[in-house]
């Protein structure tokens, strides 16, 4: 058993860490194990030291590590067919949410609070309401209040591009290694769908002119931060019908001047939202689309599949929100940054991911030997955290998404839902939903799941069970990938 675990997880209490305790005091983490490297195979160090950290840039780190957003910056130099500005910024977080704005001053009051209590913490980011590019003044006073106070926070943005390469020096000299860029088209035909003006110098501009602007503008802020060696990710938002196939060429154009990765997103679209896209209809893909499009895309520039579309004010892993616990009436008016909780659980966790990455590389190796006949399954699971099944099915807001396949066991999405157990009933209507949400999922794999909604997902196909409590999600996968080959060989033998 490794010490780590032992001595320091109750006063941490991180949020979904209790499989990490069940491991350590089971026995779960061999020492043999500890400290090997989850960088994957085909990564160099120096860029591995750069993401393993990082929740959105890192599918692995997601499990382990938190971001939180300051909505400090909400002026926006563009409009966006599927954005309403009385809401956050729809390039990288829901639309129809309002998040709190801040001054500069107040951001940092809430960063240091938020870094004393959230043992998790790494990164701190810039995605809305706005553009963090066009609201330059303020995120550059936010951003070197931070870092002065709290050097080991890593810092990032969101941006439309537009005013991005009036800022790529400063974001060199400030240390700004994350920039995501917002990039749904790269044929202004197009572009004019998506979006009806922008504002570029004292102008404002409309149609295929606008367009074509932003999508200089946008090249060559990629370009930019590229030749800066800073990493950058680009979303896109896949609005059927409009930009859905146009895509591919997107991928291609990104991968080409060096994007790192590549995050497809589903349109949000709700007449209640009051966007253009909601108001007229337009609506956004399914899963299954959003994933058929993510697998045409394989083999391009990488591809981002865990995001969250998180709000502009997040705080906590990716797929949870603990916003509400740091409103700014809270908090107390002076705070001193205290770094001991992150730096213990960070040694927590480099000892967990060393015994996750063995148990997924076993994992993996079972699959692709038991995969002859190149059959799949795609498993949901209920986690909150450390890459484990150690959601109940009942509480579970969402699922994250595997696929066993020849190719091993891959991340390849989430599913989100509402809660099926309120106040201690469960609710038919919610488990109707659910089974409409897991469309195409095979397995669902939980901590505990009661006989009702077990039988009624078996009655919609899908095996629900809760036999593989606090293992890591690959290992059950390969374990009901195993099971399904032996059905499918006794079938034939049978025939
Ligand atoms: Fe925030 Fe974006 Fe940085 Fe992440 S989010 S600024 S890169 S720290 Fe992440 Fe949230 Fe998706 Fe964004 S899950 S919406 S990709
Ligand atoms: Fe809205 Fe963001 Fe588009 Fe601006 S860049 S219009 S805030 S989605």
């Amino acid at each position: 058993m490794s010490q780590p675990f032992t001595i320091s997880l109750d006063s941490l209490q991180p949020v979904g860490f209790d499989a990490m305790k069940q491991a350590a005091t089971s026995g779960g983490c061999s020492s043999s194990s500890c400290g090997s490297s989850a960088k994957p195979e085909d990564m160099d160090e120096s860029t591995w030291e750069r993401i393993k950290d990082h929740p959105c840039y890192s599918e692995e780190a997601h499990h382990y590590f938190a971001r939180m957003h300051v909505a400090v910056a909400p002026a926006c130099n563009i409009q966006c067919n599927y954005c309403n500005r009385k809401y956050d910024c729809a390039n990288e977080s829901r639309p129809g949410v309002v998040s709190e704005k801040l001054t500069p001053d107040e951001a940092k009051r809430k960063v240091i609070a938020v870094a004393n209590e959230v043992p998790q913490l790494s990164v701190l980011g810039i995605a809305g309401p706005g553009d963090a590019c066009y609201d330059w003044k303020k995120t550059q006073a936010t951003f070197s209040e931070i870092s002065r106070e709290i050097p080991d926070i890593n810092l990032c943005i969101s941006t439309n591009g537009l005013a991005l390469p009036d800022h790529v020096d400063e974001l060199a000299e400030m240390n700004v290694d994350h920039v995501t860029i917002t990039i749904n088209m790269v044929d202004p035909e197009i572009g004019a769908k998506i979006y009806p003006w922008i504002f570029f110098r004292h102008k404002r501009r409309t149609g295929v002119e606008a367009a074509k602007i932003l999508h200089e503008r946008q090249m060559l802020g990629l370009e930019m931060l590229t030749a800066r060696g800073i990493l950058t990710k680009i979303n896109s938002v896949m609005i059927p019908g409009v930009n859905d196939e146009h895509l591919i060429e997107v991928n291609r154009w990104v991968k080409e001047r060096g994007a790192f990765l590549h995050n497809v997103m589903p349109l949000i679209s709700d007449p209640a939202h009051g966007t253009h896209y909601g108001l007229t209809g337009q609506r956004g893909p399914t899963a299954m689309e959003l994933k058929a499009l993510q697998d045409k895309l394989e083999g391009g520039a990488k591809l981002m599949r865990h995001c969250r579309q998180c709000r502009a004010d997040a705080v906590g892993l990716l797929g949870e929100d603990r916003g509400q616990e740091f409103t700014l009436d809270q908090l107390p008016e002076s705070m001193v940054y205290d770094p001991s909780k992150r730096e213990a659980y960070r040694e927590i966790v480099a000892e967990e991911r060393g015994d996750h990455v063995r148990a997924k590389e076993k994992a993996i190796a079972a699959v692709k030997e038991n995969s002859a006949d190149g059959h799949s399954i795609l498993v949901a699971v209920a986690t909150k955290g450390g890459g484990r099944i150690n959601g109940h099915f009942g509480h579970a807001s969402e699922f994250q998404v595997y696929e066993a396949s020849a190719k091993g066991v891959e991340f390849v999405g989430h599913r989100k839902i509402d809660a099926y157990c309120m106040g201690g009933f469960g609710e038919d209507a919610t488990l109707d939903a659910t089974i409409a949400a897991l469309e195409g999922v095979t397995h669902v794999l939980c901590s505990k799941i009661g006989n009702c909604p077990r039988d009624m997902l078996m009655a919609a196909g899908i095996e629900a069970t809760d036999a593989y409590a606090y293992e890591y999600a690959e290992t059950a996968i390969s374990a009901l990938y195993a099971e399904a080959t032996a059905d499918k060989d006794e079938a034939k033998a049978a025939a």
